[in-house]
């Protein structure tokens, strides 16, 4: 599968299908757990089971039958694999050794079953006692002049009740030092949104796909990264709901789909058209087709038609005009260059939701991931509030989260600028003062490590190093630590790039079972709308001596903490006094938590927006105003080029499944541009020739990465796509939305030149 020669051959088929159900197969196959996997993917997704670990999208309907999609699958069989890395593993590689392997290698060597710390002598992983290594990190964290000096990182996984208690932990402890997934990923619409509509999430349930009259879906790659998703947009395609992709990438899903759960079009090799307009945008060209859109509407109401809803407006909005006379000062020949369409074509849009009573507008990372993310998501905002899209059926703003609980996470406290009200809460309900400076978020927890200022990173899941920017310096910040702590379920780049002394604590997984001497326990999951569900494994766990992260958390904020007052020991063992504490942390919207948990579907947490309630400081929704059509500063080099970093069919952000990304056409190889041919052929290359690409920056570090492919495919032009994490040695750390401190991942102006093998 990932072992053939590297080959590049169009896709022509519909996305999901056979190609999909063979797919599902084969990975089970291939971590050797058909059986084990076949039963644990029964129990995936249904009440009484556990959640699928891959990414934020709900379930439709926890009765219906097998409700998982290939790339959950995917996920649950690399969980659920026979695979181990043992001591005995350990013994063999040397850590250098290990540092030389790729991503792909790392993953397939399989769970992690015990603790191990890092050996400096022998340069190896050498089994350590838990009770060791609790006390390694209290030591650590003890002996730091401040608090601020250790760094708090979570990955989005991480189920609400570790993640709660791991944010009063750090707080006990004294800082808010939480750089998060988020912070690379959905920050701009964490951070974006509240101005806007009062609060930082979206605004839609799954009911609405029934309902809704247009479908946008701008910059999010569906079929691969949400595909349960095509479910919704098969049905809402079927209703005859006009749905429009805008991507510089025309992919597969969003044109041409076949839903796997669909037994006739599945035994008639039939397939569903998806995309009914494909707005082929340049990177970072959205906020012209936004506003072209909006100058549309507002032309039209001076032409004597009525196509923006004033009731709405005036009832609930405040800040119209500033961004109408923006609008209608913008020319048709800027936002034509800036977008890359033609004015027919916005037009068209603007058509598409003018007809429509109730849109909604999906997005993902093609629009969070610019310089100004977060101002772009009020863009969006902005064009729903036009026609009243907010507190009705079928319309509102859908961000589609990244992994299972990032959304959740960030709810229970994973958050490096709390807020004062939140911080009292925190005090009145556990009787600590909690530090009220603001914390670092990813970007800033990178520069502290390079300034020489953070000592010590906890990872609660996730891949800090290989996720994050400027890879090269990211690997320097780490190695300068004095302890870097890795709770995982899968050896990946950040135990191998790792502090003066390192740990590795092993974790029981999503689809495993929680045994502790107060019974068997469940966690809680915050979908992307908002839908807190409880999951439990089914699995028994890969090893005796993996624990859970409810209980890493609790030991390790005792060895730290040894006099804390909390009782770290009671909620080791019993979640659902945890829960109670959520709900005394949270009253408006976790309230009876433990009874409401108790229902099979569980319960949607208030989004005050869909009440047609704005808590804004004005107590209304506001239209906000974005100046220019500069996404991403301008770079002054006919040569650039705008590269988006993405992620293929058969990877999980860092976790890589197989070097092949089927519906892009691309087999067994990763380290390639996908480039428009007139590009191509502008800058002399051939047809799969060796390139090289080349940060275009100002900070004088030279950032490149050669051996690269390059790949004809239809791009829109001057937008290249490569992928994540292999090209993250050119995103530059200060290259981010300042809003957000989201990385600028989809835009990287980049040169792209010859590389003679
Ligand atoms: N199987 C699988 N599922 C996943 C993940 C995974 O890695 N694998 N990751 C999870 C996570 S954490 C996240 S955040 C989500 C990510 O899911 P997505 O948001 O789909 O993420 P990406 O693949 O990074 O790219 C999104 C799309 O943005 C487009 N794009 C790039 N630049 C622009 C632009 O300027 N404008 C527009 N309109 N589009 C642009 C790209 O062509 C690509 O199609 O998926 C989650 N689900
Ligand atoms: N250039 C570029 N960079 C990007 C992006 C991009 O599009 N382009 N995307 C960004 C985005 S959207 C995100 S969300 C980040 C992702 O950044 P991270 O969330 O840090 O990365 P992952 O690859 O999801 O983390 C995978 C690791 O998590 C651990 N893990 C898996 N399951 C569990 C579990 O249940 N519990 C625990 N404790 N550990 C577990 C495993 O050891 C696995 O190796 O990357 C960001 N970086
Ligand atoms: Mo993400």
């Amino acid at each position: 599968m990932s072992d053939g020669k590297p080959r590049y051959q169009p896709y022509h088929s519909p996305a999901g299908g056979w190609g999909a159900a063979a797919a599902t197969a084969k990975v089970l196959m291939r971590e050797s757990v058909l059986v084990k996997g076949s039963k644990a993917l029964l129990s995936m997704n249904q009440p009484g089971g556990f959640k699928c670990p891959s990414c934020a999208f709900p379930d439709p309907d926890c009765r219906q039958t097998l409700e998982f999609c290939e790339n959950g699958a995917k996920a649950l069989a690399h969980e659920a694999t026979k695979f181990r890395v043992t001591r005995e593993f350990f013994a063999q590689h040397s850590v250098t050794d290990l540092a030389g392997k790729s991503d792909y290698w790392l993953e397939k060597q399989g769970r992690l079953t015990e603790p191990m710390r890092y050996d400096a002598a022998n340069d190896r992983y050498v089994p350590v006692s838990w009770d060791e290594a609790f006390a390694t990190i209290g030591r650590h964290l003890r002996g730091l002049d401040s608090p601020h000096r250790a760094e708090f990182y979570t990955s989005g996984r991480t189920p609400n009740e570790a993640a709660f208690l791991y944010s009063i932990f750090v707080r006990a402890f004294g800082t808010n030092n939480f750089p998060d997934c988020s912070n690379m990923c959905h920050e701009p619409t964490s951070r974006g949104l509240p101005p806007a509509i009062g609060v930082g999430k979206g605004t839609v349930v799954m009911a609405d796909f029934e309902h809704t009259e247009a479908l946008f879906i701008i910059g999010q790659n569906t079929g691969t990264n949400a595909p349960r998703m095509m479910t919704n947009l098969v049905e809402a395609h079927r209703r005859g709901v006009p749905i429009v992709a805008v991507n510089p990438m025309p992919e597969r899903a969003l044109i041409r789909f076949t839903e796997p759960q669909d037994v006739v079009q599945m035994a008639t090799l039939g397939s569903t058209p998806i995309a009914s307009e494909f707005v082929h945008i340049r990177i970072g060209g959205d906020i012209a087709l936004i506003k072209g859109m909006m100058k549309v509407l507002f032309e039209r109401e001076d032409a004597g038609e009525r196509v923006i809803d004033w009731n709405f407006i005036h009832a609930h909005t405040a800040g119209i005009d500033a961004v109408r006379d923006d609008a209608m000062a913008t020319d048709w020949a800027d936002l034509v260059r800036v977008s890359g369409l033609e004015e027919a074509q916005i037009r068209r849009c603007a058509e598409i939701y003018i007809r429509s009573n109730a849109t909604m507008i999906c997005y993902g990372m093609g629009l969070t991931q610019h310089q100004e993310g977060s101002r772009l998501i009020q863009q969006v905002c902005n064009l729903l509030l036009l026609r009243g899209n907010f507190g009705k059926p079928g319309a509102g703003i859908a961000p589609i989260r990244g992994h299972s609980n990032v959304q959740g996470d960030r709810t229970v406290g994973i958050d490096e600028r709390p807020s004062p009200a939140y911080l009292d809460q925190v005090q009145a309900v556990f009787g600590f003062d909690p530090p009220r400076e603001i914390g670092h978020h990813t970007v800033e927890a990178v520069e502290a490590m390079l300034a020489g200022d953070a000592k010590v990173f906890i990872g609660l899941g996730g891949n800090f190093v290989r996720a994050v920017p400027d890879t090269d310096r990211a690997y320097a910040a780490m190695r300068g630590l004095d302890l870097t702590v890795a709770i995982s379920t899968k050896l990946n780049r950040g135990h191998v790039i790792h502090g003066k002394e390192a740990l590795i604590l092993p974790v029981v997984s999503r689809s495993e079972r929680i045994e502790t001497p107060a019974g068997e326990q469940f966690v809680t999951i915050e979908d992307a709308m908002s839908n807190v569900t409880a999951s439990r494994g089914v699995l028994d766990p890969v090893s005796a001596d993996c624990l859970p992260e409810v209980e890493i958390v609790c030991r390790m904020a005792r060895a730290t903490l040894p006099d804390s007052a909390i009782a770290w020991e009671a909620y080791a063992h019993d979640y659902a006094a945890i829960r109670d504490k959520i709900a005394e942390v949270y009253p408006a919207i976790y309230s009876d938590f433990s009874a409401r948990i108790a229902a099979p579907e569980g319960f949607h947490l208030d989004v005050p927006p869909r009440r047609l309630v704005w808590p804004t400081p004005n107590g209304k929704a506001n239209f906000l105003l974005f100046k220019g059509l500069d996404v991403n500063a301008p770079v002054d080099d006919p040569a650039m080029l705008r590269l988006a970093t993405v992620r293929s069919h058969d990877q999980f952000n860092t976790t890589i499944y197989s070097n092949s990304d089927r519906y892009r056409g691309v087999y067994n190889d990763r380290m390639v541009v996908f480039m428009n041919p007139e590009d191509r052929q502008a800058r002399g290359f051939a047809d799969k020739g060796r390139i090289a690409l080349e940060t275009i920056s100002a900070d004088g570090i030279a950032r490149r990465v050669g051996g690269l492919t390059v790949i004809d495919y239809p791009m829109s032009r001057g937008a290249i796509a490569g992928y994540y994490p292999e090209l993250n040695p050119l995103l530059p750390l200060d290259y981010y939305d300042e809003v957000s401190g989201t990385p600028a991942a989809k835009s990287i102006p980049v040169r792209a030149v010859p590389d003679p093998a």
